[in-house]
C-alpha cells in the first residue's frame, strides 16, 4: 500500500499510563457507558460488558505500544506463528487476570450493582478454530507473552467462527456464529498496513535489462487484506504481543469501470467474491480436500502475513534480504499455511530478484512445520489444476522446488524409482496433487510431531522416506495448555488453596506445583477436605450448567465422567456409550452391589459433512432419553449431551470433572490437550497409550492413572487380522449391549436409524478396533469406580494429578520451541 495518507505521529511523547485503582476504573468505565456508547438511563447487559473491555483496553495501549517499540528495535529476532486458527475464547477476564485488576474491577462495578461473572458471560466467544489445533495456537499466544518472547500471531479474522451447535430431535443442527456482530472492542484495524493479494491470471516468463530470466505474474485479480491486530497480554508482566488476523476486501469499493459501464450489480458481486475469503472458518477437523475458497484463505494468509513481514523487516532492519534468515523465522501450524514456501520463494525471486539457490537458503533457513495428524488421509493434498489456475506462479515454482528436490533423493539413493514416486512433491495421478506436507518438510529446517509417540511414529512410519534423508529436521515438541486460562481463571477456588499452600510462582511457572505432592499425603486432612469441597462446589458449578443446556440433573454427589472433544470415530465417543449401554444393563439387571453413581457428560462438535459423527450425537442423545426417564436406573446413572462445546464451556466442565475420558484407538490421537486441562484440575484420566497421555502417565504414576486398551503396536498388528466377531462370542457383557442396541430399544420409533454405526463397529474393516478394546475398558471403568467410592485415595490421586502436571504448560512447550527451533 501507498502511504499517501500517512500522518507520522511517532514523534507525539509516550502516553502516561492510566491508574488502575478501582476509582479510576469506575470512572473510565462510566465515562465509556454515556459519552462513547451513549446510553444515559440504562442498557441491556452487553454495553456494560462493551464498556468495561473498553475501559481495560485503556490500559493495555500504553504496554502495547512500549512492546512493538520494543520488537521493532534493529537486531530483534522474532518468530512468527501462522495458523488458520486461533482458537482464543473470551479475553475480558483473560486480561483482568494478567493485569492483576480483577478485585478493582469488582468494586468499580459495585457502585452499579452488577457482578463481575454476569459481565464476563455477555462477551462471546472468539471461535476461530475447531478445536485442538487452533486452542494449542491461542495457548501458545498466552505462554509467549508472559515469556515475553517476540512472537507475532497471524490468522485470518473470520466474520464467521466455529458453527454454533443446537441439537434437535437428537440432532445436530449448525447456526452460523455472527461473532462480530456487535463489533469487537478488542480489535484495532490498521488499514494502513493493507496488503495487495494476488490470484488467477498467468505468469510471463521474460529477460531484464541484465539479460536475466525473470518471471511477471500479470492479469491477477486482487484483493486487500487489512490487518485488525488484538492485543495478547502477559501475565504480571509489561508485555502486550500481537496477533494480527487478516481481513479480505475488494481492492476499490466498486469497480470502478464496471460501475460506470452500469453493470452496478457485477461491481458489486466482485466485491462480495473478495470478501468472502474471510467470511467463514471451515469447521472441518479433517482435511476438507479441494474447496477453491479453502486454497484462498490459505493464500491469502500466507501472502499477507509475509508481505507485512517483509515490509517491517525493511522498515527496521533496513531490508538486506541475505541476512532476513538471522532474524525471523515461521512456524507454520499444520500445512494449511505451507503455501508460504512457495510465496516466501516467489517474493525473494520475483520481488527482490534474488537467484534461487539464495532465495532456497533464506527460505529453508525460515520455515518450521508443525505436524498434527498422524491419520494418512487427513494429509492435505491440493490438485495441480486449481493450484495452476488459482496461483499459477507459486505452482511453478512447486514444479522446480520438486524437480532439485527429486534430484537430491537420486543422488542420495540412485536408482530408486519407487523412492522418488513416494517422495515426489507431487503425486503423478491422472489427477495429480500437490501433498502439502511434503512441501513443508522439504522447504523447513525443522519438523516437529506434538507429542514424543506422535514424533516418534512420524518418523517410524507417515514421514520415513524424509526422516531418513534428513534425520536432523525432525523433533519432538510435547504440547501443553495455559495454567492461566486452564487454571488460575477457570478453577478461582483451587487456585487460591494451591497459592495458600506453596505461594503464588506456579502460575508463570508451573514447574512449582510439585510442591503440592506433600499435600496429598493422607496425613494431611484438613487439605484433603478443602480439596474435596473445592471439587465438590465446582461440580455443583457444572450441573448447573447442565441443567441449564439439557434439562439433566446430575447429582454433585456421583462421579462426573467426561469426554468432551470434537466428534470422531478415532476418539471412540461410540466406547463411551456402549460402556454407559453395559451400565444400563447392570442396573436393569440389579447388578448394583457396591454401585459408584456416574454421570456422564459427553460433548462436541460434529463436522457438517461427516455422517457417523452426527449420528454418535444421535445415539448420545436417544440413549440418553431412555436412561434418564427410568425411574430404576434414578440416582445410579445419569448421560447428557452438552450442545456447543466450546472454550468458555470448557471452562466450567474441566474443573468439574472427576474422571476425564481420553480412548482414543491408539497411535491415532497425535497429542490431544483436554486430557492436559483435565489433569491439571485434579480429574484422574481413563486412557489409551496414545498421544500425550502416554507422557501423563508418565508423570502421574500408573497407579493414578486408569490405563486400558491397545497400545500402537498391537493396533497396528490386530488392524491386519481384525476379527471383532471373536469379542463378541467371548464377552456376554458386549453382547447384551450389541443385542439391546440392536434390537431398537433406544430408537424404538425411529426404525432403524442406528444401522450404520452398528454396521461399523461389527465391521472387520473397522480402522478403530472398538470393540478390541471394549473389554479392557470396562474393567478399567470398574477400577475407577471402585476407586472412587474410596474417597481418601480418591482424592489423593486428584492432588497428585495436579501436583504432576507441571510439564505440561505452554510456558515449557514455547521454551522448547525457543531453545531448538526459534533461538530469538
Ligand atoms: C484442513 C483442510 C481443509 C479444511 C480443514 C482442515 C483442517 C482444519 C483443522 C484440518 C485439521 C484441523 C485440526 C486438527 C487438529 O485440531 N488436530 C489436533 O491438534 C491438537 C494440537 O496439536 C492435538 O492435540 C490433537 O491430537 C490433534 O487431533
Amino acid at each position: 500500500m501507498t502511504k499517501k495518507n500517512w500522518v507520522d505521529t511517532s514523534k507525539l511523547p509516550d502516553i502516561e499510563p492510566l491508574p488502575e485503582d478501582s476509582r479510576s476504573l469506575s470512572e473510565g468505565f462510566h465515562r465509556y457507558l454515556r459519552n462513547h456508547l451513549g446510553h444515559f438511563f440504562g442498557c441491556v447487559p452487553f454495553y456494560i460488558y462493551e464498556a468495561m473491555a473498553l475501559t481495560v483496553r485503556d490500559r493495555i495501549m500504553a504496554r502495547w505500544s512500549s512492546t512493538w517499540q520494543r520488537h521493532k528495535q534493529p537486531g530483534v529476532r522474532k518468530a512468527y506463528y501462522m495458523s488458520l486458527e486461533f482458537l482464543i475464547g473470551r479475553a475480558l477476564g483473560n486480561h483482568l487476570l494478567n493485569l492483576d485488576i480483577e478485585q478493582e474491577t469488582r468494586e468499580a462495578l459495585e457502585v452499579f450493582a452488577v457482578e463481575l461473572e454476569d459481565l464476563l458471560e455477555e462477551e462471546p466467544d472468539a471461535g476461530l478454530g475447531n478445536g485442538g489445533l487452533g486452542r494449542l495456537a491461542a495457548c501458545f499466544m498466552d505462554s509467549c507473552a508472559t515469556l515475553e518472547l517476540p512472537v507475532i500471531g497471524y490468522g485470518i479474522r473470520y466474520e464467521y467462527g466455529m458453527f454454533r451447535q443446537r441439537i434437535q430431535d437428537g440432532y445436530q443442527v449448525e447456526e452460523p456464529d455472527h461473532w462480530l456482530r456487535d463489533g469487537n472492542p478488542w480489535e484495532v484495524s490498521r488499514s494502513e498496513y493493507g496488503q495487495l493479494i494476488h490470484f488467477g491470471g498467468r505468469t510471463e516468463h521474460f529477460k531484464d535489462q541484465d539479460g536475466i530470466h525473470r518471471v511477471r505474474w500479470v492479469e491477477t485479480n486482487d484483493v486487500v487484506a487489512i490487518p485488525y491486530d488484538m492485543p495478547v497480554s502477559g501475565y504480571g508482566n509489561e508485555t502486550i504481543n500481537t496477533l494480527r488476523l487478516w481481513k479480505a476486501t475488494a481492492t476499490e469499493v466498486f469497480n470502478l469501470d464496471e460501475f460506470n459501464a452500469g453493470d452496478y450489480s457485477d461491481a458489486v458481486e466482485a466485491k462480495n467474491d473478495a470478501e468472502h475469503i474471510s467470511m467463514v472458518l471451515y469447521p472441518n477437523d479433517a482435511s476438507e480436500n479441494g474447496k477453491e475458497l479453502r486454497l484462498r484463505q490459505q493464500y491469502f494468509l500466507a501472502s499477507a502475513s509475509l508481505k507485512d513481514v517483509f515490509r517491517l523487516w525493511e522498515e527496521t532492519d533496513g531490508g538486506d534480504y541475505t541476512r532476513f534468515a538471522e532474524f525471523n523465522v515461521f512456524q507454520m501450524n499444520d500445512t494449511h499455511p505451507t503455501i508460504a514456501v512457495a510465496e516466501l520463494m516467489r517474493l525473494l525471486l520475483d520481488e527482490k530478484h534474488m537467484q534461487w539457490h539464495e532465495a532456497w537458503q533464506i527460505t529453508t533457513q525460515t520455515m518450521a512445520y508443525t505436524n498434527h495428524t498422524l491419520l494418512p488421509e487427513a494429509l492435505e493434498r491440493w490438485p495441480v489444476s486449481l493450484m495452476e489456475r488459482l496461483l499459477p506462479r507459486l505452482m511453478e515454482i512447486i514444479y522446480q522446488i520438486n524437480k532439485l528436490f527429486l534430484h537430491d533423493v537420486a543422488l542420495k539413493w540412485p536408482g530408486d524409482k519407487d523412492r522418488q514416486a513416494r517422495m515426489s512433491i507431487i503425486e503423478e495421478n491422472e489427477h495429480k496433487q500437490v501433498r502439502m506436507a511434503y512441501l513443508a518438510i522439504v522447504g523447513s529446517f525443522s519438523v516437529n510431531g506434538v507429542a514424543q509417540l506422535h514424533s516418534d511414529l512420524l518418523c517410524d512410519g507417515l514421514f520415513k522416506d524424509f526422516h531418513d534423508m534428513w534425520p536432523e529436521k525432525f523433533n519432538n515438541k510435547t504440547n501443553g495448555v495455559t495454567p492461566r486460562r486452564w487454571i488460575a481463571s477457570a478453577n478461582p477456588k483451587m487456585t487460591r488453596l494451591i497459592t495458600e499452600h506453596i505461594g503464588y510462582e506456579w502460575i508463570s511457572d508451573l514447574s512449582h506445583i510439585h510442591y503440592l505432592k506433600e499435600c496429598a499425603e493422607p496425613t494431611n486432612q484438613e487439605f484433603h477436605a478443602q480439596w474435596f469441597a473445592i471439587k465438590q462446589a465446582n461440580k455443583a458449578r457444572l450441573a448447573t450448567l447442565v441443567l441449564e443446556k439439557t434439562g439433566v440433573e446430575f447429582n454433585p454427589e456421583a462421579m462426573f465422567d467426561v469426554q468432551v472433544k470434537r466428534i470422531h470415530e478415532y476418539k471412540r465417543q461410540l466406547l463411551n456409550i456402549l460402556h454407559v449401554i453395559h451400565l444400563y444393563i447392570r442396573i436393569k439387571n440389579g447388578d448394583t452391589e457396591n454401585w459408584t453413581p456416574r454421570n456422564v457428560l459427553i460433548g462436541g462438535k460434529a463436522a457438517p459433512g461427516y455422517h457417523m459423527a452426527k449420528l454418535t450425537i444421535k445415539l448420545v442423545n436417544n440413549v440418553a432419553d431412555i436412561i434418564n426417564d427410568d425411574p430404576d436406573v434414578n440416582d445410579k446413572l445419569k448421560l447428557a449431551f452438552i450442545p456447543n462445546y466450546n472454550v468458555s464451556a470448557m471452562e466450567v466442565i474441566c474443573p468439574g470433572t472427576d474422571l476425564s475420558e481420553q480412548i482414543s484407538t491408539a497411535g491415532k490421537e497425535a497429542s490431544g490437550t483436554g486430557n492436559m486441562k483435565f489433569m491439571m484440575n485434579g480429574a484422574l484420566t481413563i486412557g489409551t497409550y496414545d498421544g500425550a497421555n502416554i507422557e501423563i502417565l508418565e508423570h502421574v504414576g500408573e497407579e493414578n492413572f486408569f490405563l486400558f486398551g491397545l497400545d500402537a503396536r498391537e493396533v497396528a498388528e490386530m488392524q491386519q487380522h481384525y476379527n471383532p466377531q471373536y469379542f463378541i462370542d467371548n464377552d456376554t457383557d458386549l453382547q447384551a449391549v450389541l443385542s439391546l442396541l440392536e434390537s431398537g430399544h433406544f430408537n424404538l420409533f425411529e426404525a432403524d436409524i442406528f444401522h450404520d454405526i452398528i454396521a461399523s463397529i461389527r465391521s472387520p474393516h473397522d480402522p478403530w478396533l472398538t470393540l478390541a478394546d471394549f473389554r479392557s475398558y470396562v474393567d478399567a471403568q470398574e477400577q475407577a469406580a471402585a476407586c472412587y467410592r474410596n474417597r481418601e485415595t480418591w482424592v489423593q490421586k486428584s492432588i497428585l494429578n495436579t501436583a504432576s502436571s507441571g510439564y505440561f504448560s505452554t510456558d515449557r512447550t514455547m521454551q522448547e520451541y525457543d531453545q531448538d527451533i526459534w533461538k530469538l
